[in-house]
């Protein structure tokens, strides 16, 4: 950990290695304890640092609960990089009276734009005829041996969880002349299923309907395994599947069960259970798609991300409500 230590400035931990001008603008404000090594930190760790000041940038990596807050006396802000926030136990952050707050809006297109990518790369077998070549099998081409893949133009995507990003692939798909069905917890005003040419239907009508399904809904114990094995055995053999939501939200070891069994075409996985390690049986399977959770990952978003978070922090010190809060109603704001 690097500490800069001026008086009077409130204290602020970033729990991340993020970019040097981003710390050099929080170094104007704040006494700045920062992890630019990105060690991933311990709870005890982290325990520890948050006992120890006024604001919090943290990632999908820090679960902020009431553990982590144990010694936090004088902290007002979690800011999370990151629009998911399921590593807040939000109950007892807002008990602790501390404000939480995630990045929306500054992430949709691009992570839209990476769930588009990975549904193509699943489908056309991108990365698995990009191995095809390196092992040297191209000399063993052929009109119907060659990788093989799915259409994706005039097929019907099936999205669940239809929030920003969910109709922001509905959006891109209508450029690719495809049905689009989708799966919410609650049903979309008619002008915005218009706007995306998107059908409404049941989880089960999904599955069994669509050949690309895409899930980007928010994690919660009740999405725990929203995919299981009796889901996917709904789904076409010719179908694949897409995850840039969370890990656990599928069954990952009945997803390889199946990507073994051919039981469906492919998957394409941007998020793991257990991350940032992945169920040996996926690492064996050629028909998955592997990205390690860069759905956001282009450097304007995530400098976007970044800058949320500290107009987040800012607002919050300077006793403003933080333009992304999470927990307004539990404290009042
Ligand atoms: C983050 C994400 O990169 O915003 C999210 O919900 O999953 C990603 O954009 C990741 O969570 C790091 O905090």
């Amino acid at each position: 950990m690097n500490t800069t230590t001026t008086p009077n400035k409130p204290k602020i931990l970033v729990a991340r290695a993020i970019f040097p001008e981003a710390l050099a603008e929080l170094e104007q404000s704040f006494d700045v304890i920062s992890n630019q090594a990105d060690v991933v930190m311990t709870p005890q760790a982290l325990q520890e640092q948050l006992g120890k000041v006024s604001a919090a940038l943290v990632t999908g990596s820090e679960r902020i609960d009431a553990n982590a807050l144990a010694k936090a006396k004088n902290l007002k802000i979690v800011a999370n990089i990151s629009v998911g926030y399921n590593n807040f136990d939000v109950p007892a952050i807002s008990a602790a009276g501390i404000m939480a707050t995630n990045t929306p809006d500054v992430l949709t297109d691009t992570t839209a734009d990476f769930g588009f990518a990975l549904i193509m790369a699943t489908a056309r077998r991108v990365t698995e005829s990009e191995r095809w070549i390196r092992d040297g099998h191209w000399n063993q081409w052929s009109i119907v041996t060659n990788p093989l893949g799915m259409d994706i133009h005039h097929s019907t995507l099936g999205i669940i969880g239809m929030g920003r990003i969910g109709q922001g692939i509905a959006k891109r798909a209508l450029g690719f002349g495809m049905k689009v069905i989708y799966h919410n917890r609650s049903r979309l005003p008619e002008a915005d299923e218009k706007a995306c040419n998107a059908r409404y239907v049941d989880k089960e009508t999904l599955l069994k309907e669509a050949d690309h399904v895409i899930l980007v809904l928010p994690y919660s114990a009740e999405n725990h395994h929203t995919i299981g094995a009796k889901e996917i055995a709904l789904m076409k053999p010719t179908a694949t599947l897409v995850n840039i939501a969370r890990g656990g939200i599928v069954d990952d070891v009945a997803l390889a069960a199946a990507l073994k069994a051919k039981t469906i075409f492919a998957a394409g996985l941007d998020v793991f259970e257990g991350e940032p390690t992945v169920h040996p049986d996926l690492l064996k399977l050629s028909n998955v798609v592997l990205a390690p959770h860069i759905a956001s990952a282009t450097e304007k978003t995530r400098r976007a991300m970044v800058s949320l978070a500290i107009e987040n922090v800012k607002a919050a010190l300077a006793g403003a409500k933080p333009p992304s809060l999470i927990n307004a109603d539990a404290l009042g704001k």
